[in-house]
């Protein structure tokens, strides 16, 4: 029983101080260095819907924008796991956030129980707390200190499985929480998303065309779905697939499976204390998005808006946007791609 509960001693009054930064508010991603821009001229590319031009690379069986792929490349050369580590893996916009926010709770929760005041989900976006690998550390201006994390280190990555550092994938004994989603409410999510932050000017329709020929950033989400699938069967200790239809369908059975799955199960105090329901409320939809830090705030590095992350927290909501052939050709791929895998989306 909490085997894996973070205790460390002298718990930083709030999140800032998990994460000891050095960033700036006029951050602007460094240039690309000369070899690096060799290195992509090797790579295959292709254009995608943008306002201004933009190209994805294919690197290892996926796509990324360049700036992503030099944070991969560097992250696969430096980054070394430590068998305590645990990652949040998923493909953008399956539900990163909330499993962010629901590990970050469960790991943290004695020295800082759901209830508490003070709770670091409440003053800092689950973004914050728990970084992005390719982001956070290796992409921007490496601002991020990983030296200064508390144990066990909770970090976060979109990389898929076969890219992810060696030290990662077979080197220790770390533990990864993977979420997919059905793959209609991701595009619809992507869209609203990159459309917001003013980067994509596309249609759904053409949009949709790129997602299924799984032309995205770390596309295609087969294989991103796939490869950590086969882990998840392969090495359940080190993987656990969760899928986001079911965190909102049980939320608590879920929560349960990634506490016993990090070796922090609930006592039976807890149990009948309600800390479940409080770490549920903490990381609901509701809860953290009326929270001041995720209506106006920013995140700390890329300075994409909080609010961004929380738009409508449903499953299903791909009615509201794709027509039924729209729809359709993307169940088609999901028939096609995971018939065989005993995936079911
Ligand atoms: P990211 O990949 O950029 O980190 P991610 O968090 O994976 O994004 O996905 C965002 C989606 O999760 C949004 O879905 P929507 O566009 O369909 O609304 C967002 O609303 C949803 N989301 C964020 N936080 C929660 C939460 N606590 N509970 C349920 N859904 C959430």
């Amino acid at each position: 029983m909490h085997a894996n509960l973070n205790t460390k001693q002298s718990p930083p009054k709030n999140s800032k101080r998990y994460i000891s930064m050095s960033f700036t508010n006029t951050f602007q991603p460094p240039p690309l260095s000369q070899d690096f821009k060799d290195f992509l001229s090797t790579l295959p590319r292709k254009k995608i819907f943008a306002k201004e031009p933009l190209y994805c690379y294919h690197y290892q069986g996926f796509w990324y924008l360049e700036g992503v792929l030099e944070a991969v490349i560097s992250c696969q050369e430096h980054f070394q796991a430590e068998d305590s580590d645990v990652f949040v893996a998923s493909t953008p916009k399956c539900g990163t956030t909330w499993l962010k926010a629901i590990a970050f709770a469960l790991l943290n929760r004695r020295r800082h129980p759901a209830a508490s005041g003070d709770h670091p989900l409440l003053s800092s976006n689950p973004h914050d707390l728990v970084p992005f690998l390719e982001i956070g550390l290796y992409g921007s201006s490496k601002a991020l200190d990983i030296a200064s994390f508390p144990s066990p280190r909770l970090l976060s990555t979109h990389m898929p499985h076969s890219s992810l550092p060696e030290s990662i994938r077979s080197g220790s004994k770390c533990k990864i929480l993977y979420v997919a989603r059905d793959p209609k409410d991701t595009f619809v999510s992507a869209w609203h998303f990159f459309t917001r932050v003013g980067v994509a000017d596309f249609t759904m329709a053409e949009a949709l065309e790129q997602f299924c020929e799984g032309l995205n950033s770390y596309g295609p989400f087969w294989d991103h779905f796939l490869g950590y699938w086969k882990q998840s069967l392969e090495n359940p200790e080190r993987v656990l697939f969760l899928k986001y239809e079911d965190m909102k369908a049980r939320p608590a059975a879920e929560v349960h499976r990634v506490a016993e799955f990090l070796g922090c199960a609930f006592s039976a105090e807890e149990e009948e204390g309600g800390e479940v329901d409080r770490i549920l409320e903490l990381c609901s939809f509701e809860g953290l998005r009326g929270l001041e830090v995720n209506m106006k705030g920013k995140l700390m590095v890329g300075h994409a808006e909080n609010s961004i992350f929380f738009r409508r927290g449903e499953v299903g909501d791909w009615k509201n946007h794709l027509s039924p052939e729209m729809a359709e050709r993307i169940d088609r791929i999901v028939e096609e791609k995971f018939s065989e895998s005993g995936l079911c989306l």
